[in-house]
């Protein structure tokens, strides 16, 4: 054979062995005694041979058939296939390194340097036959060439999936949610904007009637505190908040106000997700409607935070962001600034970034042995269970028994109090939002 083609197989061979990382050493053996027993390729000579004399050879070559599949539909099937061909292959290898041998014990300066032939008529035929084992050759080690491509790639595949998660791919669904959406509200203002015919009659003075959010009526110089119709989503209906035109700067959307008791939050999910309380003075906005105003603006949280000390303290989440109710109101919140102290975040097992919404009536939360909600009375992003909920009972003073009040993990003195001794709790909380790039 020329010595191309020992290339043709070597890399055959080789291929295979590449794919068949979990070949068995039970498999090899048996492989190679069955190439011994049953070698299909074999060179003989006929009668003696003196040395410089002509010696008549046959080659007997097996026919080669070799049906690699088609559809590689799922990888142990591919792996089978592979580990027929690596038999095919070495048996092969073996039997033609064995006629190498013998032909190299019995070589004569030939025509190509080809096996020398006894006779030049069998000769041709031989010289035929190798051919067409060459280029049978020269197949089966592209197609395996090929295969192996193809389970590298299928078996990147699997590595890949491997690594998705459940959590991942919520994660991914939220994010592109919240893409989306802003991808979506981009093209509404371009074609608002964009219309000939409408933009003098229509478009502008609609484009003036809706505001997304507080900022934007601080911006067109609304600079008192006050309740204000807001459109954050032009396909969904408007709806009143609470505008903090003086915090920071002002331009702030607030979501949740707690400062006297006057409200009750211990409610259903129906409750949180619609909203309650009085916007002027406690209240809880609504999931729905944060989830709206969180979706479409890259937003920041401001929490503010008073205790009956007159301690007041604040925590920045940049961004914040707040999953609609299919995806139970997933939060999320990004970096961490201020002064009361990261409590959403407080370690790796109290972490309300990325749970749901629980409520006394609905168990989201991370506790499997039952329902934070109505442990601690009422709807948070619980864990399991808390290092911050800032929808707890409103105690006017001091507390004992379960921790169900006003809670911020981080507060100065929270850590000294001893789990049966008297809890503290707030006189104020409020949580708020702003577009992250807003200037005021
Ligand atoms: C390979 O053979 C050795 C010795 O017989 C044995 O200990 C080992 O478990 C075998 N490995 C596999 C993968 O069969
Ligand atoms: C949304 O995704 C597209 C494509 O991945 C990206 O180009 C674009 O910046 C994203 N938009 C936002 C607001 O994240
Ligand atoms: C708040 O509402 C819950 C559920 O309706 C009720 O059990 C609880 O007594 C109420 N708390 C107060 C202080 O009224
Ligand atoms: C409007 O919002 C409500 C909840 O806030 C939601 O159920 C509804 O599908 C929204 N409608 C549109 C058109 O987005
Ligand atoms: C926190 O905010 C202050 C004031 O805006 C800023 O100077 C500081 O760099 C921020 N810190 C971090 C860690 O972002
Ligand atoms: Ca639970």
């Amino acid at each position: 054979m020329k010595p191309a083609t020992w290339c043709w197989l070597s890399s055959a061979v080789l291929a295979a062995y590449g794919c068949l990382v979990a070949a068995n050493n039970e498999t090899e053996e048996i492989m190679d005694e069955t190439a011994k027993s049953t070698c299909p390729v074999r060179l003989e000579s006929r009668g003696r041979c003196e040395e410089g004399g002509e010696c008549p050879y046959q080659v007997n070559l097996p026919p080669l058939t070799i049906q690699l599949p088609k559809q590689f539909s799922r990888i142990e099937e591919v792996f089978k296939e592979v580990q027929n061909l690596k038999e095919t292959v070495n048996s092969l290898k073996k039997c033609c390194q064995d006629c190498k041998l013998q032909a190299d014990d019995n070589r004569e300066p030939g025509r190509n340097g080809l096996l020398s032939p006894g006779t030049e008529v069998p000769g041709e035929a031989d010289g035929n036959r190798v051919r067409e084992l060459e280029s049978e050759v020269n197949k089966l080690s592209s197609d395996l060439r090929n295969t192996k491509e193809e389970i590298d790639v299928l078996q990147g595949h699997l590595e890949k999936l491997n690594l998705v998660n459940m959590n991942n791919i919520e994660n991914y669904v939220d994010k592109k949610v919240a893409n989306l959406t802003s991808v979506v509200n981009g093209l509404d203002g371009k074609c608002l904007s964009k219309c000939p015919g409408q933009e003098q009659i229509q478009s502008r003075p609609v484009q003036h009637l809706l505001y997304k959010d507080c900022s934007e009526y601080y911006t067109i110089g609304k600079r008192s505190s006050g309740t204000y119709s807001v459109t954050p989503d032009p396909q969904n209906s408007s709806f009143e908040v609470y505008c903090d035109m003086e915090t920071m700067g002002g331009g702030w959307t607030v979501l949740q106000v707690r400062l006297d008791g006057s409200t009750n939050f211990t409610k259903t999910w129906q409750d949180y997700k619609v909203g309650f309380g009085n916007l002027r003075r406690e209240f809880w906005l609504g999931n729905d409607k944060i989830h709206l105003l969180t979706k479409s603006d890259e937003m920041i949280l401001r929490i503010d935070l008073e205790d009956f000390n007159g301690v007041k303290l604040y925590a920045l989440y940049d961004p914040f962001y707040v999953a609609n109710e299919f995806l139970r109101y997933r939060l999320h919140i990004g970096n961490y600034n201020g002064t009361a102290g990261d409590a959403l975040r407080f370690s790796k097992h109290y972490n309300h970034d990325m749970k749901f919404f629980t409520t006394p009536d609905r168990d989201n939360d991370r506790y499997p042995s039952g329902n934070c909600g109505l442990y601690y009375s009422s709807g948070w992003w619980f864990d399991a269970c808390l290092s911050a909920n800032l929808n707890g009972k409103y105690y006017h003073q001091k507390y004992r028994g379960v921790r169900n009040g006003i809670f911020w993990g981080t507060w100065p003195g929270v850590s000294e109090s001893q789990p049966g001794g008297y809890k503290s709790s707030f006189r104020k909380a409020k949580m708020m939002i702003r577009p992250k790039h807003f200037k005021p």
